[in-house]
């Protein structure tokens, strides 16, 4: 016996990717719903690789009574108004939208490095997922912390265009032709022009100088790995369609070598480290699009601060920063509290 589970926001970027890693990591599901706006009812997807395509349902009619998960990325507006209707009808709603992240009743689970957190969820019946460039720093960061104990991070991202959604990818492709054609080149959904540029600018700016992003990767680490650690963030838009990175410098407690922290690396959940100290050897986003791992790389001793290392984090933001992570823990919670499936 499966889950009935419902995808929100099915035919957007993350929505998509969640129904392909349902069928690709084969889900016990008894039935899948596509669910999205009035737009897009009565359109047609693919339910992955499975052959199995799905008519997709109007948000507005949808009754969840009787779902038993529903994996919400369609944004924090649209999970306002029917996360809560949701979880009320009994569907354990896991959202990827920031609206319930820092909420003390719902927990913020990464299933590598918090997911005995995951038993909170009984309060409100909401589970949220973490912004990507947050899921993959402290995937990363979970075993060195439990080494060594980190005392401070100082993280720079450069973070892909699909994080702005399809409109963000859009106007990437448009900018790179138009510059080739010689036509204008006006920026609608970023700041300032992102083909052949970069923009330190996600989210909207905060009083204190930083933006959004910045902040919700400081607050999110806390809550999810440790409150005691201390981060500071750039994070920085460039053009590159999928796939975040970020340069990461951590000052530790205690010591730690590069060679250690790549044995801890190399055994780690969910990582693979690719770092050869020689021409090519690490690893770029295009090589990690489609892939579930957090990739490390460029792993070395910082000998500007006592216990300092850097490295080099990729993901497929759109997998293990949002879809892979909200599946994980759908995996999760159907092991540890649903136990409806094998
Ligand atoms: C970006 N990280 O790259 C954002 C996208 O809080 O879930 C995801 C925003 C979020 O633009």
């Amino acid at each position: 016996m499966g889950y009935r589970v419902a995808v929100v926001g099915a035919t957007g970027n993350v929505g998509r990717e969640i129904l392909n890693i349902l069928a690709e990591r084969q889900f016990p599901l008894d039935e899948v719903a596509a669910v999205a706006s009035a737009r897009s009812t009565g359109d047609v997807i693919d339910f992955g690789d499975s052959g199995q395509e799905l008519k997709v349902k109007n948000l507005e009619h949808f009754d969840f009574a009787g779902w038993d998960i529903a994996l919400f990325a369609a944004g924090s507006e649209v999970s306002k108004v029917h996360v809560p209707k949701a979880a009320q009808a009994g569907c354990t709603v896991i959202d990827n939208s920031s609206l319930y992240r820092m909420d003390p009743d719902v927990p913020l689970i990464v299933p590598e490095v918090n997911s005995e957190a995951i038993a909170g969820y009984r309060k409100k019946n909401i589970i949220a997922n973490p912004n990507c460039s947050t899921a993959q720093l402290v995937v990363a960061l979970k075993p060195l912390h439990d080494a060594a104990k980190i005392k401070r991070v100082v993280v720079a991202t450069y973070q892909s265009v699909s994080g702005a959604g399809k409109a963000g990818m859009d106007e990437l492709f448009e900018q790179s032709r138009n510059i080739f054609v010689g036509d204008q080149n006006e920026p609608r959904h970023f700041q300032k022009q992102i083909a052949f540029n970069v923009i330190p600018q996600i989210d909207v700016f905060l009083d204190d100088g930083s933006t959004k992003e910045e902040w919700k990767m400081v607050v999110e680490t806390k809550k999810i790995l440790d409150p005691s650690i201390k981060l500071t963030a750039t994070c920085v838009r460039v053009p590159v369609f999928v796939g975040h990175s970020e340069a990461v410098n951590i000052e530790f407690e205690n010591e730690i070598s590069a060679a250690e922290a790549q044995r801890i690396l190399r055994e780690a959940p969910g990582i693979m480290l690719i770092d050869k100290r020689e021409p090519g050897g690490y690893v770029t986003p295009v090589e990690a699009v489609g892939d579930y791992a957090t990739f490390v790389s460029r792993v070395r001793e910082d000998p500007t601060v006592e216990n300092g290392l850097s490295l080099w984090v990729v993901s497929d933001n759109l997998r293990k920063g949002a879809a892979l992570n909200a599946v994980q823990i759908a995996e999760l919670l159907g092991r540890k509290h649903l136990q409806k499936a094998a």
